[in-house]
């Protein structure tokens, strides 16, 4: 299973020159109450991607920085890793292809929307708040608590395209990642010696999981399809995992902490962990299957500069 790098090993940049920049003319509130510490630069740009090694690659949408856009673009994003009391800036650059892509779904305008974070409205990524190819937007996210209630605090969230009327396209395209933010209880640190620290599983053993159903069409080369005329929710036809077609993941025997996110477009999930002992025989039938496509899937591990937990 590919793993998304970290956004500070491929994004992170030290100067965004014209600091804070709106695409929407709006100004950010409160920006020098808020000063960030750290600073990301992203494109959203086509680049090609291999969901499976019997598939060719698909030119879909991700975000990126510099010139090797094959080599440095990902979808899904790169993985956010921040911390309450730390405010960023992230900004967006739309290099998407003018008039759209050629697979008829899709559209080269973005805005980014920081699922659930308490986000000014100038850099939440309002749906009608997208911009044309060329133009740029600065998001400034305070990462502070919403009316500083410690209930408040969040934990794994995701960003995503939502232009208006085509956040279903422009997400299934690929402008989606995880975001996680960290403080004192969640701290990302399994051995913190905090004794208000959750102590939950770290590094390696912090999973995210994005789960997307794609469909391929019948041309020699596979690309991604969507249906758009489907208002009662597209399904895709193979499951995918952090990009991947049915991807497997070695682990350790200890305890792991998975970061489950559908990212749609429509379907649902039932997830289920059991210990292989246990299965019955029709679910066995199902595994084996499973292990001789994991052959096949092999080298869908590591991608992305990715790890499987052993040896790997
Ligand atoms: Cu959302």
């Amino acid at each position: 299973m590919p793993i998304m790098p970290d956004a500070d090993d491929v994004v992170r940049v030290n100067d965004l020159p014209g600091m804070p920049h709106s695409a929407s003319g709006r100004p950010h509130q409160r920006f020098d109450e808020f000063p960030p510490e750290k600073l990301y630069e992203m494109h959203a740009r086509p680049f090609k991607h291999r969901f499976h090694p019997d598939l060719a690659e698909s030119t879909i949408w991700g975000y990126g920085l510099g010139p090797d856009i094959d080599g440095n673009t990902f979808s899904p994003g790169p993985l956010f890793k921040q911390r309450y009391g730390e405010p960023i800036v992230t900004r967006i650059y739309n290099d998407l292809p003018p008039g759209g892509a050629p697979d008829g779904f899709g559209i080269p305008e973005v805005t980014t929307h920081l699922h659930n974070h308490h986000t000014a409205s100038e850099s939440d990524g309002f749906p009608g708040d997208f911009y044309p190819v060329g133009e740029h937007h600065d998001h400034h996210y305070t990462n502070i608590l919403a009316g500083g209630d410690p209930d408040e605090a969040l934990n794994t969230l995701w960003y995503h395209d939502h232009r208006a009327d085509f956040t279903a396209q422009n997400t299934y395209k690929g402008l989606v990642g995880q975001w996680w933010l960290y403080d004192e209880a969640d701290s990302g640190d399994e051995d913190d010696p905090n004794h208000k620290a959750l102590r939950l599983p770290s590094g390696e053993y912090d999973v995210p999981m994005v789960f997307a159903d794609k469909t391929f069409d019948n041309t020699p080369d596979h690309q991604l399809f969507m249906d758009i005329f489907n208002f009662d929710g597209f399904l895709g036809e193979q499951l995918t995992v952090n990009g991947a077609v049915q991807p497997f993941f070695e682990v350790a025997a200890r305890k792991y902490r998975f970061r489950l996110l559908n990212v749609g477009p429509s379907r649902f999930y039932k997830f289920a962990l059991f210990n292989e002992s246990q299965v019955d025989d029709k679910k066995c039938k199902t595994r084996r299957k499973g292990k001789e496509a994991k052959k096949a899937h092999h080298h869908n591990r590591g991608r992305h500069g990715g790890h499987g937990a052993h040896g790997d």
